[in-house]
């Protein structure tokens, strides 16, 4: 059984409810099993302007499936959730992204682990600090909760704090 991390995000319509019915969808995957949950975030938008705001969360998910058939499952999911895909960057209902496979190192076409932007995210390394502030990125050699805090260092604000979901 293979641990994977998951990054939710979304902007359109309600946001916490897609993110609840996404995490049952998730639970319900061969072996499937959500071990932890973030708290759920509110976070300005990265990418064009005039975007609502985000919310971001982040959970660990335990499964039989290999990375590449989650990749498939997770892209299902959105689309079951009425993700569009449209302009890079662009507001979304519901982004389900793998962040992590434990300490695996993954480069193919489709998919990039970790996560090739979660070093410099807060909105992805706030949640995940909440379940897993110990795991540690397996290029950089920092913990989640080491790569958060180069950012905070680094002048960005933090983030309000989230709630639960
Ligand atoms: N892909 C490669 N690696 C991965 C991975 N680890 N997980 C490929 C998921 N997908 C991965 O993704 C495009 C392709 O990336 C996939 O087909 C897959 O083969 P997508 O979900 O179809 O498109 P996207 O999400 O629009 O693109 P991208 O570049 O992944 O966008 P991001 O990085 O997810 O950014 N602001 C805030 N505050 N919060 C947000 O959550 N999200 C975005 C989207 C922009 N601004 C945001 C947020
Ligand atoms: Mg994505």
């Amino acid at each position: 059984m293979t641990r994977f991390f998951i990054a939710l995000g979304g902007n359109l319509g309600d946001v916490a409810s897609n993110f609840r019915s996404a995490r049952h969808c998730m639970a319900q995957l061969p072996g499937g099993d959500i071990l932890q949950s973030s708290r759920l975030y509110r976070t300005p938008p990265l990418g064009p302007p005039g975007q609502p705001d985000y919310y971001n969360a982040a959970l660990s998910l335990a499964c039989e499936l290999d990375a590449l058939a989650l990749l498939d499952a997770l892209q299902g999911i959105e689309a079951a959730h009425g993700r569009i895909r449209g302009e890079r960057w662009g507001a979304r209902t519901l982004d389900l992204d793998i962040l992590a496979m434990d300490a695996a190192v993954v480069e193919t076409d489709r998919l990039s682990l970790p996560h090739p932007q979660l070093q410099f995210r807060q909105f992805v390394l706030r949640p995940l600090c909440d379940i897993a502030p110990n795991w540690q990125h397996p290029r950089l050699h920092k913990t989640a909760a080491e790569l958060l805090d180069a950012l905070l260092t680094r002048g960005e604000a933090a983030l309000p704090k989230g709630v639960a979901w």
